[in-house]
This record gives C-alpha cells, structure tokens and sequence, in this order.
C-alpha cells in the first residue's frame, strides 16, 4: 500500500473511532500493519482510553496463590508446569494456603488470584476446599479462581456441568475468574499450543455460564509466539461478540509470551513496539470492554507504564508470589509496594486509584492500612470527572 492509502485508510479508521463506530476485522489486521504508525494508533488508542476511562491509572493491592504446579496438560508456551513425579512439582497444604491468606490480610490485599495446575491425583474436593478454607478464614478477601481450563477440568471429575461447578465453586467463596487459558481461539493457532485442554467453545461457553450466574470475568489474549495478527483479530472479536451478549467481562488483559523454559523457547519473546501494539489495537477493538490491563509483571515495569498512554487503564497489583512469569524467564520483581506502583502511574501522567477486583473504589482507613471499605464502582464516576487536570 503506498502511503497516499495508507493514510487515507488510517484516516477512515480514525473517524470511525471518534463517531464510535466499531471496528471491523479489516480495520483491525491494518492496525496491526507495522508500517502504520504506532505513535499514531496509540494516540487514537489514548483517545478511547480517555473517553472511558479519564486520566486514572487503577491498581489494586493482590497477592498470587498456585495451590499446585503439577499438571496433567502439556501447553507448549508453559514453563510452570511439571511432572507427577518431578522434584520440583508441589501441592500446597493447608496450612501452607492458610499462611498466604495470613500474609494477604497483613498487606492489606482486597484480591486473592488463584489458579494452578491440574493435578493427577487432587480430586475437585481438594480445589474447592481451597476456596472454602481460604474463605471462613479470611471473608473480605475476594477470591479470583480458576480459570475456564480449571472449570472444564472440574466438570470433567465432577461429571456435572458448567453451571453446576460455578455454582458449587461460589457456594464456597469464589469471587470471579482470571482470563487466562484464552490463548489464541483460532485452531489454527490453538492446536499448535494446548491442543488437549479445554477448547475454544468451552471457554466461552463457561465464561458465558458465569456471567448468566451473575459471576464477573476477565478475558486475556496470548500473543507473540507462532500467531499471525490475523489469529490476534479474530481473537478479540470473539470476546467482542461474548460481550455483546453476556457484558460479564470487566477488563482484558494482553499477555505477552515468555519464551524461556518453555516449548517454545526457540522463538523471541515479542519486542516492546508489539507490546504497545497489541494494548493499542486491544483497546480500539473491544469497544464494549471498559478496563485494558497492562500486566506490567508480564510487560516490565517500563512498557506497562508506556501502556497507559497506548490505551491502558490498569496495571494489576502490588502481585507477590507470582510463579508463572517467572518461571518462563520474567525479569520484573517479586511484587510492588503500593508507593512504587502509585509513583510508576503518576510517572505516566496519570493519577492513582487503588480499585478492588470488581472495579469499586477501596478507602483504605487512615489509621490502619491494612483495613478497608469498598466504595461506589469506578464505571460509575463519569471520565470528565475522573480527567485530572
Ligand atoms: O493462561 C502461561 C499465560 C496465563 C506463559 O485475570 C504465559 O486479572 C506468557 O491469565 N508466557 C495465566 N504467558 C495468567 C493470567 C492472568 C495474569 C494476570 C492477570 C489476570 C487476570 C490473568 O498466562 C495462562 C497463559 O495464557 N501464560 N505461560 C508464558 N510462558
Ligand atoms: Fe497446565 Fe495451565 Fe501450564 Fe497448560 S498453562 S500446562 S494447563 S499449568
């Protein structure tokens, strides 16, 4: 394309944005186009983000749980993983499980993300007495369990179904569910990485039950391995088309792939441009997911922050124990403390605001850090209002 229509196309786009029109697959596989600017999608990208999402950069104060890293799957891209009867797998007791929750309170975290393998020999009565466990003990921490693989593993122990798993699992304290284990839905791709775990229906189908039950989830794409950016498109209208439906997703996440101690460790990990790149492209596609996460344990702490000029509002937590990045090779801490993450968004631009997992405010009572009263939902406060000036 020569760059009179390179242009002119761009300039199509451009209006369809500010006329908030939506995007189509076409518009999306140009943007992605890497002799269209980058600096001029992330400009259009940060049109959007503002619109939604004023000049606010949300965080939260979260802690990681991995009750075990053994797993019957296989997925190329993982490095967590292992074996039955590797040293280096683990389960977690109870009393293991009991002192994170003990750790987590004494931070001050609102958010427990647990997610983990799939274990030969746990049976669903082990997983779910994680969350009730974790739950009597420490009630106003909200558990984020389980992603869709976990619950189509569930449902195969159980012999029940979708909902009935949700249901259970909520009985006993799960709050909502993490995005992961999307990958990329196109089979193309999707055979290539994890062709044994849960497939493209069922992960939509089990984030579709939970948002019927009335249970909010996060959505995430992998990319920066085998995909093309056509895989990558498609990828994100599926979830724009789920919205459509269900409107149970409260944020997207786009997880960059780590090569290191994987399957996949003859590829690169994908360079920053691309990073920004897909957080641009993500935030113009999916025009009915209000919140864009920059996962900054997965982007490093440097591109996260660019991010949120290139269409991201988020940037996860304060994170401790995070095992699946690190173990793929992540060179970013072991976590943050809330004054760096407050300095790294007010470093961007932008101004802090600590959220809970469902997007409400957290105030934090003044004499005591540690406790908490959720406020009204930050969706709620219009983005003029939330414009700092
Ligand atoms: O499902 C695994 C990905 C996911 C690698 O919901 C890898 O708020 C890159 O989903 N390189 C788990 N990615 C993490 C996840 C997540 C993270 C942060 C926040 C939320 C949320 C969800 O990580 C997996 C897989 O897609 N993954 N191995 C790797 N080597
Ligand atoms: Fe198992 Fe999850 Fe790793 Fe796949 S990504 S091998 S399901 S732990």
């Amino acid at each position: 394309m020569i760059a009179a229509e390179r242009d002119a196309r761009f300039r199509e786009i451009r209006d369809k944005v500010e006329a908030e029109e939506r995007l189509s697959l076409d518009d999306g596989i140009f943007l992605y186009d890497p002799s269209v600017s980058l600096q001029a999608v992330g400009e259009l990208a940060n049109f959007v983000r503002e619109r939604l999402n004023g000049n606010v950069g949300y965080y939260n104060i979260n802690t990681h749980l991995n009750p075990t890293n053994v797993c019957v799957y296989r997925c190329r891209f993982c490095a967590f993983r292992k074996d039955l009867r590797d040293e280096k797998g683990y389960a977690m007791t109870d009393e293991q499980i009991l002192e994170r929750g003990r750790e987590a309170t004494a931070n001050g975290c609102t958010e427990m993300h647990i997610v983990g393998g799939l274990h030969h020999q746990r049976k669903y009565e082990w997983y779910r007495g994680i969350i009730s466990l974790l739950k009597e003990n420490f009630p106003q921490i909200h558990l984020k369990a389980w992603t869709a693989v976990e619950i189509d593993w569930f449902r195969f122990q159980t012999k029940k179904d979708f909902r009935w798993v949700l249901e259970d699992m909520r009985e006993a304290g799960q709050g909502s569910m993490p995005g992961g284990g999307a990958e990329i839905f196109h089979p193309e791709v999707r055979d290539q990485l994890c062709e044994h775990k849960a497939n493209t229906p069922s992960w939509i189908e089990i984030h579709k039950t939970a948002h019927q039950i009335g249970m909010k989830t996060n959505c995430t794409m992998l990319y920066g391995h085998v995909e093309k950016a056509y895989h990558r498109i498609d990828h994100l209208m599926r979830l724009r088309e789920l919205q459509d439906k269900t409107n149970g997703f409260q944020v997207f996440i786009p997880l960059a792939f780590h090569p290191e101690n994987t399957g996949l460790s003859d590829l690169k990990k994908p360079s920053g441009l691309m990073d920004l790149r897909t957080v641009a492209v993500s935030r113009l596609m999916l025009d009915n997911i209000r919140h864009i996460k920059a996962y900054w344990i997965m982007l490093g702490i440097e591109t996260a922050q660019t991010a949120l000029a290139y269409g991201a509002d988020d940037i996860d937590g304060t994170v401790r124990h995070e095992l699946i990045y690190h173990d793929a090779g992540a060179k970013t801490p072991e976590f943050l403390s809330v004054e760096q993450i407050q300095h790294l968004i007010r470093e961007a631009g932008r101004e802090p605001a600590e959220r809970d997992t469902q997007y409400n405010h957290i105030i934090r009572d003044e004499n005591d850090f540690t406790k908490w009263r959720t406020g009204e939902s930050v969706d709620a406060i219009s983005p003029s209002a939330a414009i700092v000036s």
